[in-house]
């Protein structure tokens, strides 16, 4: 008999409705839950070989426990309760000597890290770390900066916008199914695109405005659009008087910030921006300027996203259809949440390892940052730290430098990594401990914000194959043996879910129709004229005094970036639609649709350098250099390449995918220490590589 279970996907972190039908315990038909409207059957490439990750044997099946060196991939298999045995034993003396701060534990953030960050409460350790400091920490400084409110207090509608602009935010490429969906929408409904990026990517192809801007000089494109709104009038002056402070300072800033020097900056003609703000002022208040996700790249990413959220502002496209607005709670919908399971250990004083809200004050404390947790194990100050579980992350190759960073790695006692492939960072790893993939387990439920707020369930599909465990059940038989079960009183899955469950009114059932709950059956938005922002005047400050005393200027004066060297290109890099990071370049579906990357190069720079389409080419930067086939294009700014993140793997056991391609991170040298002083996102876009041909003898000179 078929039976469709409701679940979450997990094939990458954006974590989309799902329905997956099961005949006889096997999983034969994936689709999205249709009864999420914004999601339909749609699913992504990713998601459609979810089958083909968990029948994939290139994975850790079993617990394994590390032979030889780090890192020289020799493993044994062990039973649980000897990996078990193993953590515990080494993390003992470790909580006795050190105390709990000496634990340190990341992952990738989202809507089930409540459970495992009440596991790293209960050992007494301040040091729950996700990956955003690679990812999206300078938009949500930014965004607090401008708001007091985070990156993700906000979400946009697409659909019915009338301009949506995109700084780099390849919507198409790097991917939300029901985002996409609702891009697509506004599109066909005639929609304006403005797209702005070095690289024309696929998004760049739906777009009603192409922009090849100069890498690295988005802040001065923005400040000249600012310029420009203000001087000509060309903004909503109700919403900014009411709700803004510091706009006369902001227009002093701007003086010399002229369109014609934006245009010299940028390589866009002055008229074309004036044009762009013309337009823009007609299509105000539907309007949205998106303020980045990934923007780990340049030293002034913050300030670049600070100025996107005050255009926003600028536009008074908050809270409004077509434009930005806040997404809402169950409290919103005047019902009670979910019940914390963090909320159930005892709070931990101590002060944080990466130095998150004391060395470094304006930083979230939430999410942490991990460069500064790797100096922290490094220098052991301002205390040592001596273990480090890696769950659902990947370090060695999200974060720059890896050798300088396994030269750190190995200052510490323990490291257990629970993942469902041989990542970098597994390999690495003291004792992989391997998760069930997500179609096997059950996680806690998770709150789904949006105009419609509700709750969710992912929920076991099938039965795993393997000797595998989901991360509830590690967590709290890890909690058990190191003494801390009394913060954990649950025997199953469906004690934590009642556990969540109990001030909502709701029961386990309820969820089973669709998958999900929802609060409530209309949208909800809010009055805008009683609006709320989270900073200390309640108002949006583009001047915010509390960042400033932090050391945080609101409005320094631009830099340009430094020009690459004599025959250098700046590194740029990004996803495609058919993977996620690095994780599924081994998938066996996934690596047929895509092996191998290559490298984008301007077609002037290539004919230069005697470099022909397909022609294979020589990377370097220092000791880091590889073979990669070039893709010579007109679609690339010559001061760039371009090369998709997560290739090269040299993890052997990673047989299909092995030495293929390059990995980009490996041109990142010192990236590691640099970073946007303001919002802590990585230089990752920082780098230059020189390119030279590669003689037909496959021979390197
Ligand atoms: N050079 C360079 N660096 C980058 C980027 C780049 O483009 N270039 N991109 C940056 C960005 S935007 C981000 S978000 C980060 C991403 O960096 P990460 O967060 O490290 O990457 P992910 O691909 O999400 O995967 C993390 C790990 O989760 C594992 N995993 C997958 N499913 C499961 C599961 O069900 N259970 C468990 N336990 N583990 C699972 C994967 O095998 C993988 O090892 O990298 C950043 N770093
Ligand atoms: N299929 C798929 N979808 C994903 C992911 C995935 O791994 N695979 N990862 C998810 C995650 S974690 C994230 S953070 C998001 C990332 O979403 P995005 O931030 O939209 O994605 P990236 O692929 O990092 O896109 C980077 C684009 O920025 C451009 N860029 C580089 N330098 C500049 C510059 O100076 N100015 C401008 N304007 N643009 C520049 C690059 O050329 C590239 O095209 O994607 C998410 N969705
Ligand atoms: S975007 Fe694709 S891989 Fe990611 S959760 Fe959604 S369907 Fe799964
Ligand atoms: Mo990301």
């Amino acid at each position: 008999m078929k039976e469709t279970k409701y679940s979450i996907c997990g094939m990458c972190a954006v974590r989309c409705p799902i329905a997956v039908q099961v005949e006889e315990g096997k999983p034969v038909w994936i689709e999205g839950n249709s009864h999420d409207g914004g999601m339909g059957r749609s699913l992504c490439a990713k998601g459609g070989a979810a089958f083909s990750q968990r029948l994939d044997r290139q994975r850790p099946l079993t617990p394994l426990l590390r032979m030889g060196e780090r890192g020289e991939g020799q493993w044994r298999e062990a039973s649980w309760d000897e990996a078990y045995e193993y953590i515990t034993s080494r993390l003992k003396p470790i909580l006795a000597e050190h105390g709990g701060r000496a634990i340190m534990f990341s992952d990738r953030g989202g809507p089930f890290a409540d459970l495992r960050q009440a596991f790293v409460k209960s050992l007494g350790s301040p040091n729950y770390i996700n990956h955003d400091c690679t990812c999206g920490r300078n938009v949500h400084h930014a965004s607090k900066s401008v708001y007091g409110l985070g990156r993700k207090d906000f979400a946009y509608d697409y659909e019915n916008t009338r301009h949506l602009v995109l700084f780099g935010r390849n919507i198409t490429e790097s991917l939300k199914v029901k985002e996409v969906k609702s891009f697509l929408k506004g599109v066909k409904k005639g929609a304006h695109v403005t797209y702005v990026d070095p690289r024309a990517s696929i998004t760049a192809g739906k777009a009603s405005r192409y922009w090849q801007i100069k890498p690295g000089t988005d802040y001065a494109l923005l400040l000249g659009i600012a310029r420009c709104l203000i001087d000509n009038h060309w903004y909503d002056q109700d919403f900014v008087a009411r709700y803004v402070t510091g706009l006369q300072e902001f227009k002093t800033f701007l003086q010399p910030y002229t369109l014609e020097w934006a245009a010299a900056e940028t390589g866009i003609p002055a008229a074309e921006i004036e044009a762009f703000c013309r337009e823009i002022n007609e299509d105000r208040p539907k309007v949205i300027f998106h303020p980045g996700w990934m923007l780990a790249r340049y030293r002034d990413s913050f300030y670049a996203s600070r100025i996107i959220h005050i255009l926003n502002a600028l536009m008074g496209s908050i809270e409004q259809p077509g434009g930005l607005f806040y997404p809402k709670g169950p409290k919103d919908a005047g019902k009670k949440g979910l019940k914390s399971l963090a909320a159930l250990v005892p709070a931990v004083t101590e002060e944080r390892a990466d130095g998150c809200g004391t060395r470094y004050p304006q930083w979230d404390k939430g999410a942490g940052m991990l460069q500064t947790a790797y100096e922290a194990i490094d220098s052991g100050i301002p205390y040592p730290v001596k273990a480090y579980f890696i769950h659902r992350h990947n370090p060695l190759i999200a974060m720059p430098d890896p050798a300088e960073q396994q030269r750190i790695l190995n200052k510490l006692d323990l490291i257990v990594a629970v993942d469902v492939h041989f990542s970098e960072s597994a390999w690495f790893a003291d004792v992989i401990l391997p998760e069930n993939t997500f179609l096997e387990r059950d996680d806690i439920l998770r709150t789904e914000k949006g105009l419609k707020p509700g709750f969710g369930r992912r929920q076991q599909c099938v039965k795993p194959l393997n000797n595998t465990r989901a991360g509830w059940e590690i967590y709290l038989e890890l909690a058990q043996r190191l003494g801390k079960g009394e913060y954990f009183p649950f025997q199953s899955m469906e004690d934590i879910w009642q556990y969540q469950l109990q001030d909502t009114g709701l029961t386990l059932a309820d969820f089973d129709a669709k998958g999900f709950v929802k609060l409530s059956d209309k949208a909800l938005w809010f009055d805008r004229d009683q609006l709320k922002f989270g900073t200390e005047s309640g108002k949006i400050e583009f001047i915010n005094s509390k960042w400033e005393a932090m050391g945080v200027a609101s409005l320094p004066p631009y830099v340009a970036p430094d020009e690459p060297p004599a025959g250098s290109f700046r590194l740029l890099f990004g996803r495609c639609g058919y993977q996620a990071h690095g994780q599924h370049q081994n998938n066996p579906i996934l690596s047929e649709l895509l092996d191998v990357n290559t490298l984008w190069i301007n077609t002037k720079a290539a004919k230069q350098l005697g470099i022909k389409d397909k022609d294979q080419v020589l990377v370097s930067s220092g000791d880091a250099r590889g073979t990669i086939a070039a893709r010579v294009t007109d679609l690339i700014h010559p001061q760039a390449v371009f090369m998709l993140h997560g290739f090269g793997t040299d993890v052997r056991a990673k047989k299909r995918s092995f030495g293929k391609g390059l990995a980009d991170h490996i041109f990142m040298h010192g990236k590691l220490k640099e970073w946007d002083q303001a919002g802590g996102g990585l230089n990752l876009a920082e780098s230059f590589v020189t390119v030279t041909p590669v003689p037909s003898t496959g021979e390197i000179r």
